[in-house]
């Protein structure tokens, strides 16, 4: 299956400005600077449809595209900026929170770590909390280009006992630089929409 096409639809702040048409969707989230604009841009074969920024922290609200006019990925604002102010973390909690408790339509949510690193604490709450409200996760080692041959099963082995991974989640290792993982990530994503 392919992404044949993909249109911006909506950047929302309130549960409100979702959209209402019950399209599965599929919501991709992560630390700033994870990689997540790059992701999308990849898998969506757009160069510009989620921004790439240089200033991390900057995407502060929920945004919809709708793929293939038939479901919706949903990029949501990325955490673990270090300059972020104490009410701006709460202001992305609460966001996050409205649009996690009750999101029937939202199939799997796809949390991106670099593969380089291991997980940071904030990538260890937000995996609690994907499971904590029931979702299921695509774990997204990314920026894979950096690392080398030898140490991928290293890597996998410590990002997946950081978050104390499940074994019916998935998990892969992708790179928008050499676009390793692209066609498999979007098979996982879409296969059975
Ligand atoms: N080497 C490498 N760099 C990447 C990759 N994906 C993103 N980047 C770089 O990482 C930085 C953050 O990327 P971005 O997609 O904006 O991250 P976001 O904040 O999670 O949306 C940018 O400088 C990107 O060029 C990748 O797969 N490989
Ligand atoms: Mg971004």
């Amino acid at each position: 299956m392919m992404i044949k096409n993909s249109e911006f639809i909506i950047s929302a702040v309130n549960p409100s400005q979702y959209p209402t048409d019950n399209r599965v969707e599929i919501a991709f989230v992560g630390r700033s600077n994870a990689g997540k604009s790059s992701l999308i841009n990849t898998i969506t074969n757009r160069r510009k449809l989620a921004k790439t920024s240089g200033t991390p922290g900057k995407t502060r609200l929920i945004n919809f595209f709708l793929i293939n006019d038939e479901f919706y990925f949903v990029d949501l604002p990325g955490y673990g900026f270090a300059k972020v102010s104490k009410k701006e973390q709460e202001k992305w909690g609460g966001m996050m929170e409205k649009y996690l408790i009750n999101r029937p339509q939202l199939k799997t949510i796809v949390l991106l770590v670099d593969s380089r690193h291991k997980p940071t604490q904030d990538d260890v709450h937000m995996y609690e909390w994907i499971k904590h409200y029931g979702y299921e996760a695509v774990i997204v080692a990314t920026k894979s280009d950096k690392i080398k041959r030898s140490e991928f099963k290293k890597n996998e082995k410590i990002i997946k006992e950081t978050l104390k991974f499940r074994g019916d989640d998935k998990f892969i290792f992708f790179s928008s630089l050499n676009k390793a993982g692209k066609e498999e990530l979007t098979e996982m994503l879409i296969s059975d929409i």
